[in-house]
């Protein structure tokens, strides 16, 4: 934790209990907690845009209640509890289950009721019980209003349960306005479909007990949030906005006309049909987020994930670069197949292919995911310290790399990815896109300090706003060139 500043890597001080506080009546906090962030990353990651958790929940909220927001990872030190608030609502994923669980048990201590929710409430149920009045299991947007209900009646119950197989269309609409906007770069997180045509076999989606099949939203209502946010960048945080490339299209047609720019993350068979490609480009998408996983066919077999040959990536690459959508590409690091050379391998494969970014991840095996049964019964699970399952840490036995040479391996990637001699070797080979493509490269990934400063100093949306505004009139310029006359995209470069 040497690069990473005390209140990246620690949780703020929670202070000792002091019973007696006034309880603000029919109020719900609803709580984010602390996760350390990874030095080889960028800070900037977490304030890109907010979760769409709370805010769903915020919207669901019934008018009687007042709901208020606070996330730990904004740097504004512990959550609120003067006065204390009627319930406390908490996010728990695996990575801040540690703490999800001591900011519960202070709310507690003081006399707040606590429900937690979230994508490990569902994973370790008996677990998230112990440290919790009542817990959420599956889709909240349809709980929340029964929990809070039957608090006003004083009837509580332990433990509430929902699947996703309500039609999307009837969420309410995710209430943005109690996010600190200063705070993000966008606060314009949405999302449209639910679930994925896949379920790769080390992916959440594949948790026991988790019914989510893929649900589209009305498209009109997802560009009525749009507007209504008012932002000039929106960020689709869908598992898969590609699964359906008819609901895609129609998607593209509604957004175009809005001006926005936007990305999502997709699977490379987006690419099948290059229409489609190029309706995205005119819609405003400037950049995707592909799972490519990795470039061994064994791996992805393995995981069973369907997915075109990754011969035939670069190709697909190429054409999300013609029409001027830029590819961070995600890559998973310690499959069975992963020998010592993976490391090496996959970098130079980015590097050769431009990809203006990349993430990569450790192998992990969620709890309730066949990959953690697989590895489980092979003997392979390393513990079960679930800060440690952050896709940063190796907590399994991989079968022909060390645990030290992944460890090492996957700190190389980053370190190579965010070196000088990457950053230029990846640039646009469209020259009038190479001076955006070096901003932007430079300040997201090579200024971990200076992102400290932004976000304690809530600066985020101050510094963004102005360069986020100029890549997308430069987007709009380009897209005209693009129907009048060329018919091919240089890089907007966002
Ligand atoms: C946005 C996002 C982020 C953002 C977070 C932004 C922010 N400012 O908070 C950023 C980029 C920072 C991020 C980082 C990471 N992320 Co992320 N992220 C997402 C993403 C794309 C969207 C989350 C979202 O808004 N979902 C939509 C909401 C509505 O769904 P939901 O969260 O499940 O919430 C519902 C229920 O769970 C429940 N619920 C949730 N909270 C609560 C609370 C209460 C009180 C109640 C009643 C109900 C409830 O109700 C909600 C409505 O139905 C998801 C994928 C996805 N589509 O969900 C991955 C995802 C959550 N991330 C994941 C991972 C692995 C990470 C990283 C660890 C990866 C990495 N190494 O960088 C990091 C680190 C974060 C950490 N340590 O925890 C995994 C988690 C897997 C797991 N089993 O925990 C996911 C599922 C992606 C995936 N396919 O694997 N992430
Ligand atoms: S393609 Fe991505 S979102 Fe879909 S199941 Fe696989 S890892 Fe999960």
């Amino acid at each position: 934790m040497d690069n990473v500043p005390a209140d990246m890597a620690f949780p703020p001080a929670l202070g000792p209990v002091r019973v007696g506080r006034a309880l603000a009546e029919n109020s719900a906090l609803l709580v984010n907690p602390f996760y350390a962030k990874d030095p080889r990353a960028s800070f900037g990651k977490h304030v890109l845009t907010p979760t769409l958790a709370l805010t769903s929940i915020a919207g669901a909220t019934p008018p009687n209640w007042d709901v208020r927001y606070w996330d730990e990872n904004l740097l504004q030190g512990p959550p609120p509890a003067d006065p204390l608030p009627h319930v406390v609502g908490i996010s728990v994923h695996l990575t801040f289950a540690r703490r999800a669980y001591e900011l519960a048990a202070w709310y507690r201590a003081h006399g707040s009721i606590v429900v937690l929710g979230g994508l490990h409430v569902l994973s370790c149920p008996e677990e998230a019980l112990e440290h919790a009045d009542a817990i959420a299991i599956g889709d909240g947007v349809q709980l929340w209003p029964t929990i809070l209900s039957d608090i006003e009646q004083g009837k509580l119950q332990q433990r509430y349960d929902a699947d996703y197989s309500r039609p999307y269309s009837l969420d309410p609409p995710p209430r943005r306005a109690i996010l600190p906007r200063e705070s993000f770069l966008t606060t314009t997180s949405v999302i449209a479909t639910r679930g994925c045509h896949n379920r790769c076999g080390f992916c959440y989606l594949s948790t026991d007990g988790l019914h989510m099949p893929y649900r589209m939203r009305e498209v009109q209502q997802v560009v009525a949030e749009i507007v209504a946010d008012g932002q000039p960048y929106v960020v689709f945080v869908d598992n898969n906005l590609g699964s359906r490339p008819a609901y895609l299209r129609k998607l593209c047609a509604a957004l175009r006309p809005l001006g926005i720019i936007w990305s999502a993350a997709v699977t490379i068979d987006v690419t099948d049909d290059p229409t489609l490609v190029r309706d995205m480009a005119q819609s405003g998408c400037t950049g995707v987020f592909v799972g490519f996983e990795s470039l061994n066919e064994g791996n992805l077999t393995d995981a069973r994930k369907r997915t075109p040959a990754p011969v035939d990536y670069a190709r697909r690459v190429a054409l999300l670069h013609q029409y001027g959508i830029q590819v961070n590409g995600s890559f998973v690091l310690g499959f069975d197949h992963d020998r010592p050379d993976v490391f090496a391998r996959t970098v130079q494969w980015i590097e050769e292919n431009r990809l203006e970014c990349a993430t990569f991840h450790i192998l992990t095996p969620y709890p309730g995911t066949p990959l953690f049964r697989q590895l489980d019964a092979q003997g392979r699970i390393l513990h079960r310290d679930w800060d440690k399952y952050d896709t940063a840490h190796v907590v399994f036995q991989p079968k022909h790399l060390s645990c030290a040479e992944l460890d090492r391996g996957y700190a190389w990637c980053y370190d190579r990815l965010f070196s000088h001699a990457s950053i230029w070797r990846r640039r646009p080979s469209d020259s009038r896109a190479v001076l955006a493509y070096l901003a932007m490269s430079y300040l997201y990934k090579r200024s971990n300090r200076f992102w400290h400063l932004l976000i304690r100093h809530r600066l985020t949306a101050a510094l963004w706003g102005p360069l986020i505004e100029h890549s997308r009139r430069r987007h709009l310029k380009f897209r005209q060139q693009f129907d009048a006359r060329t018919g091919q995209y240089i890089s907007a470069g966002v």
